[in-house]
């Protein structure tokens, strides 16, 4: 067997069936064995950064490692902003990439991969021998469940001949032994430590319980119902879960800069916050202005999540459902929030209505509004980074812990189409909206290929307002002319056309349903051009732009 066919073997091994990638020298082959010889379904983009957050995307719809295969130097090189997305956000990512062979000093493409990939701040590994090819790969596999692993598979090592002893078998059942998701170290919480926080949580008389996607993978929904409910405690999530467990007495929605008025009233008086497999981001924080006087129990798998930049009076590290559980079955039962201040302030909630513009386009918000009504009832949405990405995480009705990809760690325009490459393929059967501004479909502009020739169920939405709003706010707020951040928008429907995609233009958002109704018709994939106008101003959005 020649290396590279045991590295075929040994990927399928995992249990992988999907991989994104671009070709190069350094994994042509690859990808060759990969799909002639194990039937991986290979999903060819454009450009590597879709190929890394597609593979971002793929992992946060399935809770499993998405795989990514780039060329050595150059194409290592283009995965940066997705790669450092993918970290932030701690995605189970594996990237298969080239690696020149260290005596060829003069190789063109030659880059120094470890220090690119600790600069993007993922876990760099590399294949070491023929001998060690099965273990290297399950290596990277097992590690990607704590961030995205960079691992080299270098030329001489996949030209080289491996003993038939070592190599690995190639029967492996599809979905079997995907060693990410063998079990994980217990996540059971430190006695002492649920000690402190349960004398914390007992001495509380204004409690919250916040939950992210980390309570999401660890099943702690009940659990933290429990705990609200033993403690009187107000429940809230992160935006990405937004919804979840909206039925409970206490709740008060998002916390963080998108929190309605009357839950950040309420919740400037928390004196202690349990935050479940939440990260608390500055956003969530709301850059102090959240729940200024609360102590934080703050409850995180990995120690590295808890504490920065919001510092922790207790950093409880297990796995949400059990911290949870362990912290009911600790604290003295009370009372917490008198109900009748929490119905008082939640009710009369003021919407954040759509409000007359100029001549320059529809208001986002009465687009999107039409566009939820338009739209079949099993969607998922993957936002983009820019000014319109306040109203259009909220705006549309999806799953409250599926159906939403907020690609937004890194604060990266032109992640979301990559990344709704991958939650499309990732098979759900739901359409993908991918919602982007004209700025970030433009710089993912190839991937509408992709997508057309992949036909992928994406239903691409672009709020065009006809430039970089978000720093056309900034300029304007700072006294500045817009200009500057003021491009023209091509006429993105014959744009998706020439790609092979079906695509409608809506003007107002009375015509969004016909728009809607032809793309589908034909699609998806397709693209919706939704010109918008540039006036009204996302407050919250505005304010964490704000230099
Ligand atoms: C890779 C990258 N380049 C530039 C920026 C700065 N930036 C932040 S939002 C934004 C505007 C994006 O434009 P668009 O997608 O049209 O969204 P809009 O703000 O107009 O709604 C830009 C350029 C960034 N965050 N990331
Ligand atoms: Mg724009």
């Amino acid at each position: 067997v020649t290396g590279v066919g045991a590295l075929a073997a040994a990927i399928r091994g995992t249990g992988t069936t999907t991989v994104f990638g671009l070709v190069g020298d350094g994994n042509v082959a690859l990808v060759d064995e990969l799909v002639d010889r194990h039937g991986i379904h290979y999903v060819a983009t454009r450009h590597e950064h879709a190929a890394v957050a597609a593979a971002d995307g793929y992992a946060r719809r399935v809770g499993r490692t998405g795989v990514a295969t780039v060329t050595h130097g150059p194409g290592l090189a283009q995965t940066a902003s997705a790669l450092r997305t993918a970290v932030a956000a701690r995605s189970p990512v594996v990237v298969l990439a080239g690696a020149v062979d260290p005596a060829a000093r003069r190789h063109a493409q030659r880059f120094d991969q470890p220090a690119f990939v600790a600069a993007c701040g993922a876990t760099h590994l590399r294949v070491r021998t023929a001998d060690s090819i099965t273990v290297d790969i399950a290596d990277a596999w097992r590690s990607s469940g704590e961030g995205p692993v960079v691992i080299d598979l270098p030329l001489d090592l996949q030209r080289a001949d491996v003993p038939a002893a070592a190599a690995p078998g190639t029967s492996a059942a599809p979905g079997s032994a995907d060693p990410a998701a063998l079990p994980a170290p217990s996540g059971e919480p430190d006695p002492d430590v649920v000690a402190r926080a349960a004398d914390l949580l007992a001495t509380s008389r204004r409690p919250l319980v916040l939950l992210g996607r980390g309570a999401v993978l660890a099943d702690a929904g009940p659990a933290a119902r429990a705990l609200a409910d033993h403690v009187g405690a107000l429940v809230g999530t992160t935006l990405p879960v937004h919804g979840w467990l909206a039925d409970h007495p206490r709740h008060v929605g998002v916390i963080g800069g998108f929190a309605t008025p009357a839950a950040r009233s309420l919740i400037r008086d928390c004196d202690v916050v349990v935050a479940l497999g939440a990260s608390l981001t500055r956003f969530t924080f709301d850059h102090g202005r959240m729940f200024p006087r609360a102590a934080v129990i703050h409850v995180d798998r990995d120690r590295r999540a808890i504490g920065d930049p919001v510092p922790a009076t207790v950093a409880l590290v297990a796995d949400a459902r059990r911290a949870a559980e362990a912290l009911r079955t600790t604290v003295p039962v009370s009372a917490g929030w008198p109900q009748a201040d929490v119905a008082r302030a939640l009710v009369a909630e003021p919407d954040d209505k759509p409000g007359p513009t100029r001549d320059d386009g529809p208001d986002p918000r009465a687009v999107l509004d039409a566009l939820d009504l338009a739209l079949p009832a099993r969607r998922a949405v993957v936002v983009g980074v820019g000014h319109y990405s306040g109203w259009a995480s909220l705006r549309l009705r999806v799953h409250p812990i599926t159906g939403r990809c907020l690609p937004w760690e890194f604060g990266a325009v032109g992640v979301a189409l990559g990344a709704a490459l991958g939650v499309a393929a990732a098979g759900a059967d739901e359409l993908v909206v991918c919602i982007e501004g004209d700025g970030g479909v433009l710089m993912s502009l190839p991937e509408l290929e992709t997508l057309a020739r992949e036909r992928l169920p994406v239903l691409v939405a672009v709020l065009d307002d006809r430039g970089y709003g978000a720093e056309a706010h900034v300029l304007r707020a700072s006294g500045r002319a817009p200009a500057v951040a003021h491009l023209p928008t091509p006429d993105l429907v014959s744009v998706a056309a020439g790609l092979g995609l079906p695509a409608a233009r809506a003007d107002t958002p009375d015509d969004l349903p016909d728009a809607v109704a032809r793309v589908l018709g034909k699609g998806p994939p397709g693209l919706l051009h939704l010109p918008v106008s540039r006036q009204p101003v996302h407050d919250a959005v505005f304010a964490a732009l704000r230099p």
